[in-house]
């Protein structure tokens, strides 16, 4: 029995049921040059452009890997197995998750840890690497793929036992009819995200990789693990870089060797495969070029994996002194989120040392007798793709405090503490804010944590204002 499910408005999404999916694509063409100079109206035609491809990708995902299930009675991916267990190893060998549960249990009366592990997989496949998670000490493992076909094949590798339906909370694998983007944030966050050969099939593997980060867990790992043809040359391989894809977000490679990079590459071949202890192979020191052998025998992959770091806190932090400057006139003071816009041409030096995405930290007017004192606020550090406003990156301060008063061309100072998210695209300013005020939640329990104010003490002196 099956018990693939489907998020609702998903499914009628990647079915093209929706009203704009099933817009015929000319009616699309004629939209779009149709450019508004009003931006909130440009970007929900942007986003209504974006559903609308996004939902014809998908289909025709959806249809080829239905074709690619329906024309086979077996697994004939080669070296299927092997494949699993290796990703599995890479996405939970040592993760600081499984040694916090050991911990738990060990402190329990009845040993049993409660703490959950939750994976999720991107791309069914055989349902074997749900499997293999699962065996590794995964608790909760969700299954996404386009293909109903594809998860359906995926859940015949457990038993009814094993398949808990629905039910988010109980342990086991579940498949879902989804798409990465649209997976809820209640059903993390996520200790492992594995994109398991489905990252160049996303319609957008960066707005894809953004969305599976936001749904993780500081100290999640970040799995990409793309197959290589056998035919396969460099330049092939290199053509999806996923490095770069993963530039701006809050990913580190887990591995410290540099000749590896952020990229392992699994060279086991099937002939020792099965003499080797699996922890062994993923924790030995691989060689950076994938073998004749292993190339040969076609189970070749590459196999990027990443780690969330495991606190948001920046271990230095970073100060910003600059200009307060005229901003877009967005009106975002109106939703109740004023941005103070630093003048950027004088913070070259620290926008170096800064992904863009949101930070926070404490901010004040160092000239103002008033207002000279530190209060919470929000950093944004980006380019702003949810306008379609230009290419440069802007500051922009939103402090946590009423200063009753506006301070174009002021000085302000901030001392950024911690990265809490990377920068994406909404779809629309409500959306924005609605994610800026969860900001705000975290930046504020973050801040208050007494590290963290008397880290500012020490760097410049703090004198916390009472607001
Ligand atoms: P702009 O597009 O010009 O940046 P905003 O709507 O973002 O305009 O408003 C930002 C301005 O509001 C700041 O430059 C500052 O002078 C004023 N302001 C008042 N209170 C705050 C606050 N709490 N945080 C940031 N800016 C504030
Ligand atoms: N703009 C985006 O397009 N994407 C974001 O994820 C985003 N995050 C923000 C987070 C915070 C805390 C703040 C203050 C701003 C953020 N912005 C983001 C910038 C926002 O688009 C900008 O402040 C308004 O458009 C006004 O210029
Ligand atoms: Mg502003």
């Amino acid at each position: 029995m099956s018990s693939a499910f489907a998020f609702p408005a998903t499914l009628a999404r990647a079915l093209g049921r929706s009203r704009l999916g099933a817009r015929p694509l000319v009616a699309r063409s004629i939209r779009a040059v149709r450019v508004s100079s009003r931006p909130a109206l440009r970007a929900a035609r942007a986003a209504a452009d974006a559903v609308v491809d996004k939902a014809a990708h998908n289909d025709e995902q959806s249809a080829l890997r239905d074709e690619m299930v329906s024309g086979c009675t077996e697994c004939t991916m080669p070296f299927e197995s092997e494949r699993a267990s290796a990703l599995a190893n890479a996405a939970l060998a040592d993760h600081t998750r499984l040694s916090a549960i050991a911990k738990d249990a060990s402190e329990r009366d009845d040993g049993v840890s409660k703490m959950a592990l939750r994976a999720l997989v991107v791309g069914a496949e055989t349902g074997k690497l749900s499997k293999a998670l699962l065996e590794h000490g995964a608790t909760h493992v969700l299954v996404l793929d386009h293909s109903r076909l594809m998860l359906d094949r995926a859940a015949e590798q457990f038993d009814g036992s094993e398949t808990p339906g629905v039910v988010g909370n109980e342990t086991g694998a579940r498949f879902a009819r989804a798409d990465v983007c649209d997976v809820p944030a209640y059903q993390g966050p996520f200790d492992v995200v594995v994109f398991n050969d489905s990252l160049r099939h996303q319609a957008d593997p960066a707005e894809a990789l953004r969305r599976a980060v936001l749904l993780t867990r500081p100290g999640a790992r970040v799995v990409v693990s793309e197959r290589v043809s056998e035919e396969s040359t460099e330049d092939e391989e290199t053509f999806f870089d996923v490095d770069a894809l993963v530039e701006d977000l809050p990913l580190q490679s887990i591995f410290d060797d540099p000749r590896r990079g952020k990229t392992m590459r699994m060279t086991r071949d099937i002939s020792d495969s099965s003499e080797r202890n699996e922890k062994e192979s993923f924790t030995e020191r691989l060689p950076t070029r994938t073998s004749e052998t292993y190339l040969d025998h076609r189970c070749g992959s590459v196999t990027h994996t990443y780690e969330v770091p495991p606190l948001f806190k920046l271990r230095d932090e970073i100060v910003l002194n600059a200009p307060v400057v005229e901003g877009f006139g967005r009106g975002s003071r109106l939703m109740g989120v004023p941005t103070a816009n630093l003048d950027p041409a004088v913070l070259e030096d620290e926008l170096s040392r800064m992904r863009r995405g949101v930070y926070f930290g404490y901010a004040r007017l160092p000239e103002d007798a008033k207002h000279g004192k530190w209060c919470k606020c929000v950093v944004n550090v980006g380019a702003r793709p949810t306008f379609a406003d230009g290419e440069g990156v802007t500051v922009e301060v939103h402090a946590l405090r009423d200063f009753g008063r506006d301070f174009y061309g002021e000085n302000m100072e901030v001392v950024v503490l911690g990265f809490l998210r990377p920068e994406m695209r909404f779809d629309g300013l409500s959306a924005l804010v609605a994610r800026i005020m969860a900001d705000i939640g975290l930046a504020r329990g973050a801040l208050d944590e007494r590290a963290c104010r008397e880290r500012v003490d020490e760097t410049v002196g703090f004198q916390a204002s009472d607001e």
